[in-house]
């Protein structure tokens, strides 16, 4: 197997890390804007395929193709974000004689629909949060559903996911704008303007469950993710296991995954989102029929590599391991490491990489697709790397994830480093008391508590650096010895006078 990544970033460099430990060429596909990108500097070959807008290149399904045709690649990987959950693209893989290495469009197909996915897993017998299962055919049905089933209820896009297109309705008097409001987003973001309904889940937490299915119709569960902590939708923390669900739990939650997953015929790796509510009751969300961002903290605590899985799975092998083969060991965390400001709302701050440390020690291992010399372009999500540790039990891995923050160094841009290390010291974070509006609540705290920012640090390195340089200048005053005489003829030569 020969595997193109279209991909970018850390994703490309972690799944080409996969592909060279199973001795499969790798081929990088580039934007203009990613010439010097760590992911070409790894591959074995890398084709440019556009300019830097994603939409002319890393989203450019014949040039994708293409680029596979020309070096001889007979699968791809297509990563998370980009094509990776575009049904279209695994078609013209398949069609095109290619490997894609996810699951079939049809599965991508069945879980696109949020209503299509909703009406699959209420026929097998999986939870689904209650309410309306096909898209309204006027704002009277939802109406309707306000009255019988009671207020707050979410109005959401059929098409939507990942926190796009969908309102919170908590009045009666909100009801008609929020619904126009929705349809309006649905049409924009994505093309379809159906909507539909549920009653609202109140303080969940946001938990997610990894499957891995072969094309034989095995399929198992890897435990489950804690993705409570995010900032507008997008996650910022995961945690492997999630501090709130024990073994039988784990159990229940694991078994509805599977039951999920082979209603849609799943291979390959997938997640089935769930909302937890603090009575412990959970519901499916959607599934994510891709490798997901957070899937090292799985990796790290089930001891299972899941992109060589999703390799091989992809050439039709059967899984290599059972359910009963599998049990989690300690508790990983996943920090991301972003090209934002924290003290300025999270800001983007592309630009140069100056210097870069990277955390080492025992239980770390970063995901990184950047070094010192690279500049973060403007074009794509500003994600930098991941930082992720492993420890024995949750206390100690945030102890090794504020120790491996110490270490971290990025000079030249700002990040969301310093962010983690308040967020790893707060008492609600270290007692895994925490719902979805955990940051929005406490970020005025951080901004509070940090009013100086870097500033110390950057005056005491311009310090240091002005020290060093005076010392470098200064000639020793000889003493009486011999060996100072020396000493000053030496620092003399080597500075070239005479
Ligand atoms: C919900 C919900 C409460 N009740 N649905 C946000 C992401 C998208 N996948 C679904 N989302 C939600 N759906 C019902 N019926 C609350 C959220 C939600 C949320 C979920 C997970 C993580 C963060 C969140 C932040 C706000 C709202």
């Amino acid at each position: 197997m020969k595997v193109l990544i279209a991909n970018r970033g850390e994703i490309a460099v972690r799944v080409i890390r996969a592909c060279r430990e199973m001795g499969y060429p790798t081929v990088a596909v580039y934007s203009e804007a990613d010439r010097a990108a760590l992911h070409v500097v790894y591959a074995d070959q890398a084709m440019p395929i556009g300019p830097p807008p994603s939409r002319e290149s890393y989203l450019r399904i014949d040039k994708i193709i293409d680029a596979a045709k020309k070096t001889g690649a007979n699968a791809i990987h297509p990563g998370y974000g980009f094509l990776a959950e575009n049904a279209g693209f695994a078609r013209a893989c398949r069609d095109a004689g290619i490997i894609f290495i996810g699951p079939s469009p049809e599965s991508i197909e069945a879980m696109g629909s949020k209503t299509e996915s909703r009406q699959r897993m209420k026929a097998a017998g999986v939870p689904v949060v209650p309410g309306l299962l096909e898209p309204v055919k006027s704002f009277d049905e939802i109406a309707d559903f306000a009255k019988s089933a009671g207020l707050p209820i979410m109005i959401k896009a059929s098409a939507g996911g990942g926190g796009k297109g969908m309102r919170l309705v908590e009045r009666e008097a909100d009801l008609r704008s929020s619904f126009d409001r929705v349809k309006s987003e649905a049409q924009s973001f994505f093309g379809d303007a159906s909507v539909y309904a549920e009653k609202f889940v109140p303080t969940p937490r946001h938990i997610e469950v990894q499957i891995l299915g072969d094309q034989h119709g095995n399929l198992i569960h890897v435990g489950e993710r804690e993705c409570t902590l995010q900032r507008r939708h997008q996650k910022v923390v995961e945690e492997c296991p999630s501090p709130v669900v024990d073994a039988e739990l784990r159990e229940r939650l694991g078994a509805m995954a599977v039951k999920a997953a082979a209603a849609v015929n799943y291979y390959s790796a997938g997640t089935i989102e769930c909302l937890v509510g603090p009575d412990k009751q959970f519901y499916f969300l959607e599934m994510n029929t891709r490798l997901q961002v957070e899937h090292p903290v799985t990796e790290m605590v089930w001891g299972v590599d899941l992109v060589k899985l999703q390799l091989r799975i992809a050439q039709g092998e059967k899984l290599p391991i059972r359910q009963s083969d599998l049990s989690p060991s300690g508790h990983a965390i996943e920090c991301r490491i972003y090209a934002e400001d924290p003290s300025r709302k999270f800001a983007p701050s592309p630009g140069l990489i100056r210097y870069i440390n990277l955390p080492q020690g025992p239980g770390v291992r970063n995901e990184n697709g950047v070094y010192a010399g690279y500049t973060v372009p403007i074009f794509y999500d500003p994600m930098l790397s991941k930082l992720v540790c492993h420890g024995y039990s949750r206390a100690d891995s945030i102890a090794k994830m504020k120790r491996a923050l110490t270490e971290y160094r990025v000079d030249g841009i700002e990040t969301t480093i310093p962010f983690f290390t308040w967020l790893m010291d707060h008492p609600d974070f270290r007692t895994a008391n925490f719902d979805t509006s955990f940051i929005d609540k406490h970020l005025p705290e951080m901004d509070a508590e940090r009013p100086q920012g870097d500033e110390f640090v950057e005056a005491a390195i311009a310090a240091a650096a002005i020290m060093a340089f005076e010392e470098s200048q200064r000639v020793p005053v000889p003493d009486e010895s011999e060996k100072a005489w020396r000493t000053a003829g030496r620092l003399e030569a080597m500075r070239g006078r005479r």
